[in-house]
């Protein structure tokens, strides 16, 4: 297949980028290096510091002989977007080209618009330009788990039948998201499923868990194909962060009682996942979801696990339960369904002692680049954020007030 990645330079984009070349097809990756800016903005690095976009495309092809097409490009943009589809000519799209951050979502006014004009911007575009240059083109979304929150009740994949006054339908699964990144997650699902029952696109809409894992089998390759890991309160997601911490010596950084329950996934399940969606496509005008997790675990379990690992190694870990900086439940009700991917053929690799010991020893290698001082959350979902990025922002922003927010958000779209 002809494949192309959105947000090819980020976490799971290289890496998937990496798997799917490797498996035989011809792969582009577009990005336009957004994540790269905010890190500079937030004085944020990934663990690794990572080789720009077309280095890590000549390393591989060095490596494999395996070539990968890179594009540098804005979705936001329109005729960029319509350019691509129409020079590239995908067979399928894998779209992870967003802002992927709850706490940068919720920093300050400006960056919680920015999320949501860079994401649904970009998404309604693409679906535009796939309307016109490529309507038979299966569309690959990365959406989160997150937008169904914590409901009471089983959480379904997608879609669920509900009687209601002596009738019944399926209808889309109540969406009850904690942030307003997951919220434009919420507002992608809608436009696809839209544009797939309109104009007879297909699509899947992977619904995916929180993603953790440092390394996979593209990555080992060569140590500069390495991919962007991040252990900061805005980029590092809860296990990663839990494993830096734990070699740094830091306190695991546990949210409140630590009862909140996600599902997780290991990174390499998350090529699985995208590669088995791309090899099963949807039919003509069906927009599907799939719940892309393996494994249900509260935060004080995975602190548990990683203070255990880490004993084991000879490291001194502690468990810190901080005041919640989120505004979410703590004790609730979590089932969700994952039985799709499951019967496409997936093999989860679970969360064992051997898979955190490998991820601490990774980190070990490196435990000389940490910074302890981007660990602790200083964005706070109900105060303003005391994020120094934000306050310069904050003051700068005074003599600017009268120009338009969204004037502004799109000019930072395009830089
Ligand atoms: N948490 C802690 N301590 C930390 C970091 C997080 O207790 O140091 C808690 C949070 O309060 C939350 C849970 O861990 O309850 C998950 O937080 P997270 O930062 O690991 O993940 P989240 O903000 O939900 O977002 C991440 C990715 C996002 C993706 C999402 C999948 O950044 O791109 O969409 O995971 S999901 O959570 O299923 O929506």
């Amino acid at each position: 297949m002809r494949i192309l990645i959105l947000g090819g330079d980020g976490y799971l984009g290289w890496p998937t980028a990496m798997y799917l070349s490797r498996r035989g097809h011809e792969v582009g990756v577009v990005d336009n290096f957004a994540k790269r800016r905010w890190e500079k903005e937030l004085n944020i690095m990934p663990l690794v510091p990572i080789p720009p976009l077309e280095e890590r495309v000549r390393i591989w092809q060095q490596v494999t002989g395996l070539p990968i097409h890179a594009v540098t490009a804005d979705l936001c943009d329109y005729p960029q977007t319509k350019e691509i589809l129409r020079d590239f000519r995908p067979d399928a799209i894998v779209h992870y080209g967003e802002q992927p951050s709850a706490p940068f979502s919720m920093m300050d006014q400006h960056r919680s618009v920015f999320t949501q004009t860079n994401n649904i911007t970009g998404t309604l575009n693409l679906l535009w330009a796939m309307r016109e240059h490529a309507p038979r083109c299966h569309l690959v979304k990365l959406g989160t788990m997150g937008e169904y929150g914590t409901p009471n009740i089983d959480i379904e994949e997608g879609f669920i039948e509900i009687e209601h006054n002596g009738r019944r339908d399926v209808l889309p699964f109540p969406k009850q998201p904690g942030s307003f990144y997951h919220l434009s997650k919420v507002h992608d699902s809608h436009n696809i499923l839209f544009a797939c029952r309109v104009w007879n696109l297909r699509s899947t809409d992977l619904n995916q868990g929180v993603v953790y894992g440092i390394e996979t089998d593209e990555t080992a390759l060569h140590p500069e194909l390495v991919t962007s890991f991040h252990y900061d309160e805005v980029f590092g997601t809860a296990l990663n962060r839990f494993c830096v911490q734990a070699v740094a010596g830091v306190p695991l950084t546990v949210y409140g009682q630590g009862r909140q329950k996600r599902g997780f996934l290991n990174i390499r399940d998350t090529l699985r996942c995208v590669e088995l969606a791309l090899l099963n496509p949807p039919g003509i005008g069906e927009y599907r979801v799939f719940n892309q997790f393996t494994e249900i675990f509260s935060v004080l379990e995975l602190a548990e696990l990683v203070k255990r690992q880490g004993e084991k190694l000879g490291l001194s870990v502690k468990l810190q339960h901080l005041k919640n900086p989120r505004v979410e439940a703590e004790t609730h009700y979590y089932n969700a369904r994952h039985q799709k991917l499951l019967e496409l053929g997936l093999e989860p690799h679970r969360l064992s002692d051997v898979l955190i010991d490998s991820m601490l020893a990774r980190i070990q290698e490196n435990a000389q680049r940490i910074r302890p001082e981007i660990i602790l959350p200083r964005v706070q979902w109900d105060h303003a954020s005391s994020h120094p990025s934000s306050q310069a922002a904050a003051r700068e922003g005074k003599g600017k007030q009268r120009r338009s927010v969204l004037e502004e958000s799109v000019k930072a779209a395009k830089i």
